[in-house]
């Protein structure tokens, strides 16, 4: 067939073509290995030198002629498909879109995130530290003696060290005020909340709990000082006013005078709630820093006074939000979390009510 024949020929192909499909027949019958303009092509190289200097020009004419009606057609039936869609589909904006899953923040975490905010906003700055402690931080620092009972009383979790430094997994924060007391110079107002380890395990004690204490070194601080800002703290993360302390004598070994903190609660509704003084519970340890506490940090105990407290996360996290069984803390179990979790929308804020 002649170019000019092919072409005419092609062109009614291309014309009747309905769709993409069977556009890319067409394409590949003419232009494909086997095609009829690949062929004349091919013939080219049969052809004495005068006879191809005429057909060359034609046919890389009909080439190029094929080339571009395929691809015009080829954005004709495109547009063509598109405007179809756009005519028959709709899009519902009126149904609901597809719920993404959501995790939810841990109670512990909102508590421990609640009480940074409360202690935030009366001047306390967060300290931390490892979990893996070395003996004189954990303990010596803290006036525990090498045959201190207290070191049998904490039950704690002996971690291979280097031999000649026995290590500890943290018994409580303290070590945590002990490095910022070495590190930095008074006046010190730190909270260190974070994860401890007993080796303690039944249903009010798991290995792994969470603790948050607080350090005050100034000049002239004294026990009045201890007990507004405990007093304070309460009434903040409880949210009532009616919060009412009592503080017991006690021993601990880096505190003199030492002190337990019990609050009143009272019944509503049939609920035991904090605030009220039909009974006591207590919450806090506190105390005085012991003068040998203060001079084993490096600073001169007759200049310098604090007060120190402890209190556990999980627990101030059970009696706020009602929750009475402390292994579920810990169980990952997701009905739990879903139950009890907080929404991650849920930040504490002083001005919202920390437990908003
Ligand atoms: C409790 C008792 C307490 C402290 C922690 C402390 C820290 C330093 C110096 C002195 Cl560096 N004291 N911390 C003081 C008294 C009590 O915790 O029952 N915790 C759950």
């Amino acid at each position: 067939m002649s170019p000019h024949d092919l072409q005419t020929s092609l062109d009614a192909d291309i014309a009747a073509a309905t769709d993409l499909g069977a556009l890319e027949s067409v394409r590949v019958a003419a232009l494909g290995k086997a095609g009829s303009v690949t062929a004349l092509l091919k013939s080219l190289g049969s052809m004495d030198a005068d006879t191809r200097a005429a057909e060359a020009p034609k046919i890389h004419g009909l080439r190029e002629a094929v080339t571009s009606a395929l691809a015009a057609k080829k954005v004709a039936l495109e547009e063509a498909e598109l405007s179809k869609r756009l005519a028959t589909e709709r899009v519902d904006l009126s149904l609901p879109a597809q719920e993404a899953l959501r995790g939810s923040i841990h109670p512990v975490s909102q508590v421990m995130d609640e009480l940074t905010e409360i202690f935030a906003d009366l001047g306390f700055a967060v300290a931390e530290g490892p979990e893996i402690e070395d003996d004189w931080h954990n303990f010596t620092a803290l006036n525990i003696a090498e045959t201190h009972p207290a070191r049998a009383m904490h039950d704690t979790f002996y971690v291979d060290g280097d031999g000649a430094h026995p290590m500890v997994l943290r018994t409580h924060t303290s070590p945590v005020q002990i490095r910022t007391m070495m590190a930095q110079s008074p006046p010190i107002r730190i909270i260190a909340p974070g994860r401890v380890y007993r080796s303690d395990s039944d249903a009010t004690h798991t290995p792994m709990f969470h603790q948050i204490e607080g350090l005050v070194i100034d000049r002239k601080i004294n026990m009045g000082h201890l007990k507004w800002t405990l007093e304070t703290f309460l009434k903040a993360f409880f949210e009532r006013d009616d919060v009412v302390l009592r503080l017991r004598p006690s021993y601990f070994p880096f505190t003199e005078p030492s002190a337990e903190v019990d609050v009143g609660w009272s019944i509503e509704k049939g609920r035991r709630v904090v605030g009220g003084s039909e009974g006591w519970m207590e919450v806090l340890g506190s105390g005085m820093v012991h003068p040998r506490v203060i001079a084993n940090c490096g600073l001169d105990p007759d200049e310098w006074q604090g007060f120190a407290f402890g209190t556990g996360g999980d627990r101030l996290a059970m009696l706020k939000y009602g929750m009475d069984d402390l292994r579920a803390f810990f169980d990952g179990d997701l009905r739990w979390l879903r139950h009890y979790g907080f929404n991650f929308l849920d930040v504490p804020t002083l001005s919202g009510g920390v437990g908003a």
